[in-house]
């Protein structure tokens, strides 16, 4: 690992790897090695949030880019697919363009969507322009972002509960998430994978994969378990993508506690930009907004003292814990003695407490594996997050401290895509975008 840097230093290696991943088009791709060589939705708007401190123009393109891609109801994907080859799942893969009528036809795309970012790094770049840019910014990205906050809520919550359905676990950005995989192997393992596990065939398998080719395999998903997120994507497929059929026939439906976090705080963004272009939100979103609190508390387990995921289908909590209990605090402000709660879990050392925290599961999960991508490793998008919502709930200090921690790790592991919560290793891949982003994000408030 590398020795002390000074703040100038590390702001301009961060600069270096977006200008590096600039594909010149107004997108960055998330990293320069050939793991993910398109565009992720997600990822564009960790990486304008960074880019916004020294080109807002460059910013502005970014947080633009995904929705030339915007389906017909209103999705935006979480690929837009560029003409690299090599990624593992690729066009081929998801054929959306001749599957869906709602697809774009002219650009390929995944099926599914990703955190809803959009309304928040929208805001950020508003606060950097005069207030007749910013209601130019404001008018143009409003109708897109309400328009994917409305799908979110029209095709996606089935009961009008508030909570909306994730089918994916691509959905989440949390990939391999413990809870998810918890899931996916009670009830959304094909036969043919488990006999495989069953059999020890993973070696057979693992020839056909092209992402343990970019960094070792011991970093990704198991091979069992990435042929199952390869089968939940064909039965999407089989379903064209059609919300109705979905619901009514997919095995993977989850209340999911990132993506409705997420959402519960874009809402409020969008609320923001709604009123100082004085225009009124749509009912469907205030009816949401209104029922979020309630929504949120039903996520909640007394007995661990955290929130978890819901499967939708049995309509049990999935109590199998994750980095995504935070994410809670930046959903909106929590009543104190859940802030109290999770402060407790965040300073235990045998589980959020790590060194170099927040861990993606906690150390004494039996899922935990410090490089194993959202299995236990520490990541930059979710510290930031984290740290934005412990600062809104009152926790000034702890923000602080943890913006410190994230800001250390990355001056010592360099610009990764994660880093061992227990010795801040860095893993995964190199160059990565929103590491990047967001470490200049963190700079311009905090020193090292
Ligand atoms: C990871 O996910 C992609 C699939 O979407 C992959 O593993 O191939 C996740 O970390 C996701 O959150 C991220 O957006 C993407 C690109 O950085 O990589």
């Amino acid at each position: 690992m590398r020795g002390y840097m000074h703040k100038m230093d590390l702001l301009e290696e961060a600069r270096a790897v977006l200008a590096k991943n600039d594909m010149g088009e107004g997108w960055t791709r998330p990293t320069s090695i050939s793991l993910y060589p398109h565009q992720w939705l997600w990822d564009s708007f960790f990486i304008a949030i960074g880019l916004r401190h020294y080109d807002v123009k460059r910013a502005m393109a970014e947080v633009r880019s995904p929705f030339r891609a915007q389906w017909k109801n209103g999705m935006v994907p979480h690929i837009i697919f560029s003409d690299a080859k090599g990624y593992h799942a690729g066009p081929e893969r998801w054929k959306s363009s001749k599957t869906s009528l709602n697809a774009p036809r002219d650009i390929e795309t995944t099926g599914i969507t990703q955190p809803p970012m959009a309304a928040e790094a929208t805001l950020r770049i508003g606060e950097l322009l005069t207030p007749r840019e910013r209601r130019k910014w404001y008018r143009e990205m409003y109708p897109k972002i309400l328009a994917w906050h409305e799908w979110f809520y029209r095709e996606r919550d089935p009961d009008g509960d508030g909570l909306v359905v994730v089918v994916h676990s691509w959905e989440t950005g949390m990939d391999n998430t413990p809870p998810w995989m918890e899931i996916v192997h009670k009830y959304a393992m094909p036969f043919w994978a488990r006999l495989a596990a069953a059999a020890g065939l993973d070696k057979v398998l693992e020839r056909f994969r092209k992402d343990t080719a970019a960094v070792p395999a011991d970093e990704r998903i198991s091979t069992v378990d990435l042929h199952a997120v390869y089968s939940h994507i064909r039965s999407l497929r089989r379903l064209k993508y059609d919300s109705v059929a979905i619901m009514a026939k997919h095995r993977l439906q989850i209340d999911s506690l990132i993506i409705n976090c997420i959402l519960m705080r874009a809402n409020k963004h969008l609320a923001a930009i709604a009123a100082e272009l004085g225009e009124e939100l749509p009912d469907i979103i205030q009816c949401a907004m209104e029922r979020a609190p309630q929504a949120l508390e039903s996520l909640w387990d007394e007995e661990t003292g955290q929130y978890y995921p819901r499967n939708h289908v049995t309509g049990e909590l999935v109590k199998v814990s994750s980095v995504a209990t935070f994410l809670s605090l930046y959903a909106q402000k929590l009543p104190k003695e859940r802030v109290k709660a999770l402060l407790k879990h965040l300073h235990n050392p045998e589980t959020f407490g790590a060194e170099y925290p927040i861990p993606s599961a906690p150390l004494n999960s039996p899922y935990f594996k410090p490089h194993c991508y959202w299995q236990g490793p520490t990541w930059v998008n979710t510290n930031w997050m984290v740290a934005d919502g412990l600062e809104r709930n009152g926790q000034k200090r702890e923000a602080h401290l943890l913006r410190q921690k994230t800001l250390g790790m990355v001056a010592k592991g360099g610009m990764y895509e994660y880093f061992s919560p227990t010795d801040g290793s860095p893993a995964g891949a190199p160059s990565f975008s929103w590491t990047a982003a967001l470490t200049i994000d963190l700079l311009h408030s905090h020193s090292l």
